[in-house]
């Protein structure tokens, strides 16, 4: 059951797409405080509550023991002192001696302390304004599912995305696309998209390319025909430059945010002084989405969208104010405090939160400042291109993630967690991302494989592949500063060769599993603790998984580690795959088990009763045969199934027959 209350009037964010009336009972569970400018709700925590959810946000499965700000920013590096991402993913539950969902609908700034200040309290605070959802189910998965059903289903992407993807920052003309075609060829490794990032436009111009792309549709065509895609990165903000006509067209149709007078407000970002396009606007929207046009008539299916919290560098008049203050400093004898301004008013300029005071958005004829909507950024920009999607071809899926996001645009795309780094650490962070990401509705996600930030190292990169093949958003990504980390320029090439494999091998588990999340509104990773109700072991395992509704993961994520202990809260078929078609089992008991997990094996648990599809695939998605899968079993003997499999762009759920 979910009850809705209003406080203030919150701007709709459009988040929630069923009507639900609102309550005017006494909200239950928290104290709520009404302060000048803002309300508080505290909730007493049970030493032996766990709190859930937030999405994307940082630290365990169970959030309790921090505090979380959901004001979208541009996180780079992710590590465990923030308290902000990329994201605002504002449903949790409280999982406990009372057990409940709650979502905060606000599109502005919102904070949780959760048992952060005071150890046995959670505090959250909001402005005046927001919709409050309380979800009521006989447990933490029915809660899940209520939730995921008032705020919509979630997107699915065309069946390539599951394929895996080679991307670097630092990749800059076509002949580094093809070096890296070649190169995985030449190793006999997996391939699906290459992404391409802003290097490769002309002059960080969106929708264009450098004129090494001398026939681009060309190249893209010839990739394709290969079974490689070209992702490009599609930026939040547009180049100011009165040559590009993306830009004139922007001005032409007022379609971007605007200062208190009316004027363009100016921010710098990677093209030097750009526009932020008003997504927030149905006609900013629509203008940008049509902007793909130019993209989609290459050929181009997948594209990824950066910079949308918005990242800014700098706004055009905080930069004058703090250049002309330099100026004025230059050759004096400054006492420390005048120093201490000047160089203040320099570091202030990056993503400064009194820039986003200061821009506004035109939503139906009436401005609305920037900050109080500040979430719905990434969000929409992601929603336009979706929407232009569906007028330039309604029977098509496209591939798009983000960086930013808000429950809502689970609805038009994925995302990935932004700028993480190439630290042991983040690999157990990611573990602990996606069943929050799931409660949220983003099921098509996944972190930078191997790290975005800092170099990675091989066994690193080996440990992170183990995982990173059961993960929807499998690509390896790495900043232009740091190590090599495309497979294909490692040393163990065999490894690499035959792990990836074993990703094409459990495609039709995985796209399976996928739809089945999305069409019942549950998890695809989902926390022990959801499911093993009566066992009180698994409240505290944070770093195992379940995938699907029949597998269960145990990632190794520590440097020089042979194995692991694992907690098998049920008898449960152990799973060592080398290649997609080479495998060995046993039957492990309830209990904790040390696991060893040898760099060529991909090693998981499957439930007693299930039976696991898997193909031969060697090469790429289209090697995937369903007409040819075999199965891995236990105590199952179904020799057909029925699998949901997509042909000729729809989703079918069809009986197959495994050897
Ligand atoms: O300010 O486009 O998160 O994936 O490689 C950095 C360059 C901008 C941030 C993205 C990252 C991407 C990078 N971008």
């Amino acid at each position: 059951m979910i009850k809705k209350y209003c406080f203030g009037n919150v701007f709709k964010t459009e988040s929630v797409v069923k009507n639900i009336n609102v309550s005017t009972d006494k909200v239950p569970y928290f104290n709520i405080e009404t302060k000048d400018d803002e309300i508080v709700l505290n909730y007493n925590l049970d030493s032996n509550d766990a709190i859930y959810g937030l999405g994307e946000v940082i630290r365990g499965i169970n959030k309790r023991g921090w505090i979380y700000k959901s004001l979208c920013e541009d996180a780079f590096p992710v590590h465990e002192s923030r308290t902000g991402s990329y994201a605002a993913h504002n449903f949790l539950i409280v999982s406990g001696v009372k057990t409940f969902g709650v979502y905060f609908d606000t599109p502005t700034a919102i904070t949780y302390d959760i048992a952060f200040t005071d150890i046995d309290l959670m505090t959250i605070k909001a402005c005046k304004d927001f919709d409050l959802y309380i979800v009521e189910g006989k447990d933490e998965l029915d809660i899940v599912k209520q939730f995921r059903e008032i705020i919509g289903q979630s997107y699915i992407p065309p069946f390539f995305a599951f394929g895996f993807a080679q991307s670097r920052w630092g990749y800059k003309c076509k002949e580094d696309l093809l070096r890296i075609a070649n190169d995985y060829e030449k190793c006999n490794m997996p391939l699906d998209m290459i992404n391409i990032d802003i290097d490769c436009m002309d002059d960080y111009k969106d929708f264009t390319f450098n004129d090494t792309f001398d026939d681009a549709k060309a190249i893209f065509e010839g990739l394709k025909e290969r079974g490689i895609r070209v992702v490009p990165i599609v930026d939040a903000a547009i180049k100011k430059d009165d040559t590009y006509d993306v830009y004139n067209d922007c001005l032409a149709n007022k379609a971007c945010c605007v200062d208190k007078d009316g004027n363009p407000y100016v921010v710098g970002v990677w093209p030097g002084d750009s526009l932020l396009p008003d997504y927030l606007s149905a006609n900013g929207r629509e203008w940008f989405g049509a902007q793909y046009k130019r993209l989609l008539d290459l050929g181009i299916e997948a594209f990824w969208n950066d910079m949308n919290e918005p990242s800014l560098f700098y706004s055009r008049h905080r930069i004058n104010e703090a250049f002309t203050l330099a100026g004025e400093s230059a050759n004096k004898n400054l006492s420390l405090q005048e120093f201490w301004n000047v160089t203040g008013a320099i570091s202030a300029l990056p993503n400064n939160i009194e820039d986003y005071k200061e821009f506004y958005h035109n939503v139906d004829g009436k401005l609305v400042c920037h900050y109080d909507v500040h979430n719905l950024y990434g969000y929409n920009m992601v929603r336009s291109a979706s929407e232009y999607f569906k007028k330039y071809n309604p029977k098509k899926r496209y591939l798009i993630y983000s960086r930013s996001s808000f429950i809502g645009s689970h609805r038009y795309g994925g995302i990935w967690t932004g700028d993480n780094a190439s630290w042991w650490s983040q690999l157990l962070l990611e573990v602990s991302q996606l069943p929050g990401l799931n409660m949220c509705g983003f099921i098509y996600s996944g972190a930078d494989l191997g790290g975005f930030g800092e170099s990675s190292t091989e066994d690193l990169m080996i440990r992170w592949l183990q995982f990173g093949i059961f993960v929807p958003l499998f690509r390896n990504h790495s900043s232009f500063y740091t190590r090599l980390q495309e497979f294909c320029y490692l040393k163990r090439k065999e490894i690499y060769a035959n792990l990836l494999t074993v990703r094409y091998a459990l495609v039709p588990y995985l796209y399976n599993a996928y739809i089945n999340a999305v069409y019942n509104n549950s998890m695809l990773f989902t926390p022990l603790s959801f499911i093993y109700k009566n066992d009180s072991r698994v409240t505290d395992i944070q770093d195992q998984l379940m995938f699907g509704n029949d597998i269960m993961l145990a990632p190794i994520y520590t440097q020089n580690t042979k194995g692991r202990y694992v907690y098998l809260p049920e008898r449960m078929l152990e799973v060592r795959m080398t290649s997609s078609s080479k495998y060995e089992t046993r039957v492990l008991e309830k209990g904790d088990h040390f696991i060893e997990v040898p760099f060529d094996e991909i090693v998981f648990f499957v439930k007693e009763g299930s039976v696991i599809p898997v193909s031969h695939a060697k090469k790429n998605i289209a090697d995937i045969n369903y007409n040819d899968l075999y199965a891995i079993r236990f105590n199952n003997n179904d020799n057909e199934v029925e699998l949901y499999q997509e042909i000729d762009d729809e989703i079918v759920l069809k009986k197959v027959s495994l050897k």
